[in-house]
């Protein structure tokens, strides 16, 4: 429906075209393949489509690279595939959103080509450039202009000679910095916003959108441990972020005759500065990405691993429920294509494979927020046995590997984390049967399938109601039907527990409770002031074990979650 207020109650499910299905046989998902797949899509019950990148790219990022923002990149099709796919989704009911990666652009766009062209070129200042430190000479150790660190390992600058000067890259060296302080590029990047919302788009993820504003200065940043400095008090929400966004709402997304959906992907960002930037009277965005939740099991890095612990985990997401509860708006994820498998990250994608699927979902979908499906989670699908370095693709993972090994570390050691972690975890190819690829290419896949294929699958999930697919589906039926789940006030319960998750929802008249035993062991779930004795004449809306429990006895499976409600 049109009104303001449809996307409350909706679910985005996210596709990462190179992995999702593939239709000519290169290897590679591409738009087609998508399209083919949409019938999937709308069984399982998703409103709106997050489609990663598809423009032209040289695909050193995997598309987050991008060297035109206005046509699409060969392998994944043309843009009348995408006014196809636009098509195809509104004939059902369902929205695009298109991935808006504007803090960087490949270095193969023509607005770099002739940014770097020369030291006057008109769209120099289009982008960072800086001559090297104090004087020194161009490319030698110590002359990059501060001592910042790339996401994907080394400085943040590279030396072009032509011109004499770095420029910055808070990603690859073939992702340069866009330079927001410049009103051409904002007003360059809002046009093209408009072109594509006009092409019938119904809203942007966008890409580390709060990197976009950037301490001028570039200052140096204090050197914790080796020889690079802390970048994120001068990258993270610098000092114009807000304006830039009230700009480009007021610029692009305001008085347009239809919603236009937008999430900020924001690393770094707390809670309080997420109540300014989803403040619907701020008219900035709608919603944002925190990655709060998916960096309580490791420490200093990403890649030094910690064991989950779950009181860790409910104390972070309750805050978020707590800090946006009067104002503003949740995005709600457990994977994308930079996250483990959740299963194999939060669950256990051993014997309670399934079950705990389950519960990860009806944890989540639970919560108040927009509930975000990565691809293949409705499947159950896992992390990949991925064996050496030799089989990973990311840059990210490389980059790491190559830099940590170089400085002495354990080979094997850096490899524990990369199988754990890695992004390439999340980007194997969706598995669709039991033939051969999975039935996801009738080539040679660019990263290989699963071996867990032959049941994890989409055609043996349809096929079995009591699969994570058919749970999926009850959960976002249940966000469609029972207002509480959208609406609900939301409240942590057993906040010190390490092994039940258990929180209520209440709208109205109505109460909800959620109670997850996030183990492999039967759990008796304590009574506590919040958790009376009530529940025990309450309705089961959805419990993932079968045969499932009549009633709550206060007694929990392995790996069982429960949905409750009274009245
Ligand atoms: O991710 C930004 C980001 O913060 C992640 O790279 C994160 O730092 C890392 O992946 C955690 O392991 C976005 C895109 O989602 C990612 O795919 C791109 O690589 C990145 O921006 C650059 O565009």
């Amino acid at each position: 429906d049109s009104s303001e207020d449809w996307w409350r109650t909706a679910v985005v499910y996210q596709v990462y075209p190179r992995s999702f299905a593939d239709s000519d046989g290169d290897g590679i998902g591409d738009l087609r393949g998508l399209i083919g797949r949409l019938d999937h899509l709308a069984l399982l019950g998703v409103d709106v489509v997050w489609l990663s990148p598809v423009y032209r790219s040289p695909q050193d990022d995997n598309g987050y690279d991008i060297s035109d923002y206005q046509d699409i990149d060969p392998t994944f099709g043309t843009l009348d595939d995408v006014d196809d796919l636009v098509a195809a989704l509104h004939e059902r009911g369902m929205r695009l959103m298109m991935d808006l990666v504007v803090n960087h652009t490949s270095d193969e766009h023509a607005w770099f080509v002739e940014s770097r062209s020369s030291t006057d070129n008109p769209k120099r200042d289009w982008y960072w450039w800086r001559p090297p430190r104090d004087g020194m000479a161009g490319g030698t150790p110590g002359a990059e202009p501060n001592n910042w660190e790339s996401a994907f390992s080394g400085s943040v600058w590279e030396y072009d000679e032509a011109s004499g000067e770095y420029f910055l890259h808070v990603f690859s060296r073939k992702q340069p910095d866009l330079n927001w302080e410049n009103p051409e590029v904002r007003e360059a990047v809002y046009s093209m916003m408009r072109w594509w919302l006009d092409r019938g788009v119904d809203g942007f993820r966008m890409d580390v959108i709060n990197l976009i504003s950037k301490d001028p200065a570039l200052p140096d940043g204090i050197v914790h441990s080796g020889t690079f400095g802390d970048s994120s008090p001068y990258l993270i929400n610098g000092p114009r972020i807000h304006e830039f966004l009230a700009e480009l709402n007021r610029e692009v997304l305001r008085g347009r005759e239809r919603k236009v959906l937008t999430v900020g992907e924001m690393p770094g960002t707390t809670v309080e500065q997420a109540r300014l930037f989803t403040d619907p009277d701020r008219h900035e965005l709608d919603m944002v990405f925190t990655f709060e939740h998916v960096g309580v099991d490791h420490a200093q890095t990403k890649w030094d691993l910690v064991p989950l612990q779950l009181t860790a985990l409910k104390t972070v997401l309750g805050r978020w429920q707590a800090g946006l509860a009067d104002v503003g708006w949740n995005s709600l994820y457990w994977n994308n294509h930079d996250q483990p498998r959740a299963v194999s990250r939060f669950g256990d994608d051993g014997p309670w494979r399934v079950r705990s699927a389950k519960l990860l979902g009806t944890v989540l979908h639970l919560h108040r927020g927009t509930p975000y499906v990565y691809q293949g989670e409705e499947l159950g699908m896992t992390n990949h046995p991925f064996g050496g370095i030799d089989e990973l693709r990311d840059i990210e993972s490389l980059n790491h590997y190559a830099q940590a090994v170089g400085l002495g570390a354990d080979p094997e050691h850096v490899m524990t984390s990369l199988r754990s972690r890695g992004r390439d975890n999340a980007r194997t190819p969706v598995q669709w049967d039991d033939s051969a690829h999975a039935g996801f290419t009738t080539g040679e896949p660019w990263l290989p399938v699963n071996p867990n294929h032959d049941e994890v699958n989409a055609a043996a999930v349809i096929a079995d109601e009591h699969s994570v697919f058919h749970h999926y589906r009850r959960l976002i039926e249940l966000r469609h039907t029972v207002p509480a789940v959208a609406h609900g006030d939301f409240t942590m319960l057993l906040p010190d527990d390490e092994v039940v998750y258990a929180f209520t929802r209440s709208l109205d008249d109505v109460e909800l409770l959620v109670v997850a035993n996030f183990s492999g062991d039967p759990v008796q779930v304590e009574r506590d002031a919040a958790l009376d004795l009530d529940w025990a004449d309450a309705e089961v809306l959805l419990d993932n074990v079968e045969p499932g429990a009549g009633a709550f006895t206060g007694r929990l499976e392995p790996w069982q979650a429960l949905v409750l409600r009274r009245t």
